[in-house]
């Protein structure tokens, strides 16, 4: 079936997106019966700032185009109310399904209750969200990002592992850490960090120095770690929350004239070819697998949803580790 993809960009003024999708419903939608009809689903994607968030757009847009669903997709430019408008509209185009990613984890509850008011079934992917009432949505399929940062934790201990066999005294020597974390207020980021002081809690010997957020984004991670730098001489390592964001801390690093992944240990999430590479290089210790590739999953369960089947709350996708000590040349072409 010819796969029907309509790029409404949020730029476009609101009237115009909704003109656009009403536009459509004159000619859009099939009349055949619910058991053949094409599925049209609604997509709002926060946005196009990382390397990891294009491969997440292009994998659902890809499965949709495999299943002969057809795709509204909207990109929200990193904005919540961009999000808002386009789930409204897809509201008014009266979609199937509607799928998004929640740029952040608050202020969904009310467009959520007009989806639901319209008969709507909605699927959350990637990051999660915060609501009162849990029946606004069918079901979240994503990254377990509270075991990422548990992962980047686990790995320090055993890479300090002597420090830490020595704690009582190590306290006077902590290990000293500078934390880049994601979006404020995003359930990727807020995973991340409660994981990551989860395990360390038991670890005196760890100290969080300094954290702030570098919004996922490659030149706020180097500007950040520029700063960083400046106030801080004695950091021994680096926890980011994204790759992005990395690939400006080793920039800044290298600046400042020290050797990353030797004298700054760097702990990374995402895994996207970049932070494979700078494993490979020595300059990373270690790099968290987030799995971008959601797009078979999710439109499956879309699917689902359309067909008005109940799915599972909670799906999270596959993910692993890769750290200085692997074979690394085993670790194949990532694709983002
Ligand atoms: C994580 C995802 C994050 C990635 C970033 O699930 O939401 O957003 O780690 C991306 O690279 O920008």
């Amino acid at each position: 079936m010819r796969s029907l993809k309509i790029f409404v960009s949020s730029a476009a003024p609101r009237i115009l997106i909704i003109g656009l999708l009403l536009a459509l419903s004159a000619c859009g939608k099939p009349k055949e019966s619910p058991a053949d009809k094409g599925i049209i689903l609604g997509f709002s994607q926060i946005g196009a700032e990382s390397a990891w968030r294009t491969c997440h757009t292009r994998s659902i847009q890809e499965a949709a185009a495999e299943a002969g669903v057809q795709l509204l997709f909207s990109n929200a430019e990193q904005k919540q109310e961009n999000q808002i408008k386009a789930i409204r509209s897809f509201i008014a185009y009266q979609v199937d399904v509607i799928v998004f990613v929640p740029i952040v984890s608050a202020g969904w509850d009310n467009v959520l209750r007009e989806a639901k008011d319209a008969g709507i079934p909605v699927l959350i992917t990637d990051r999660k969200i915060d609501i009162q009432d849990e029946s606004l949505y069918a079901g979240y399929i994503g990254t377990n990002s509270v075991q990422e940062g548990r992962d980047a934790a686990g790995f320090l201990l055993t890479k300090f592992q002597d420090r830490s066999a020595t704690a009582p005294a190590s306290v006077k020597n902590p290990v000293r850490i500078v934390e880049l974390s994601g979006t404020t207020g995003s359930s990727a980021a807020d995973g991340r960090a409660q994981g990551f002081r989860e395990v360390l809690a038991e670890h005196p010997e760890f100290q969080i120095i300094y954290s702030e957020s570098g919004d996922f984004l490659r030149s706020k991670g180097y500007e950040l770690m520029r700063a960083i730098l400046k106030d801080y001489s004695d950091i021994d390592v680096i926890f980011s929350h994204n790759d992005g964001m990395t690939l400006g801390v080793l920039d800044a690093v290298k600046e400042k004239g020290l050797n990353p992944g030797i004298d700054i240990v760097i702990v990374t999430v995402d895994a996207e070819q970049a932070a494979i590479d700078a494993l490979r290089r020595g300059e990373v210790n270690c790099v968290i697998e987030c799995n971008p590739k959601q797009g078979p999953q999710t439109i499956a369960l879309a699917k689902q949803l359309a067909r008005l089947e109940t799915i599972p709350r909670l799906i999270h996708v596959n993910e692993t580790v890769f750290s200085e000590g692997d074979d690394l040349l085993s670790i194949g072409p990532r694709g983002y």
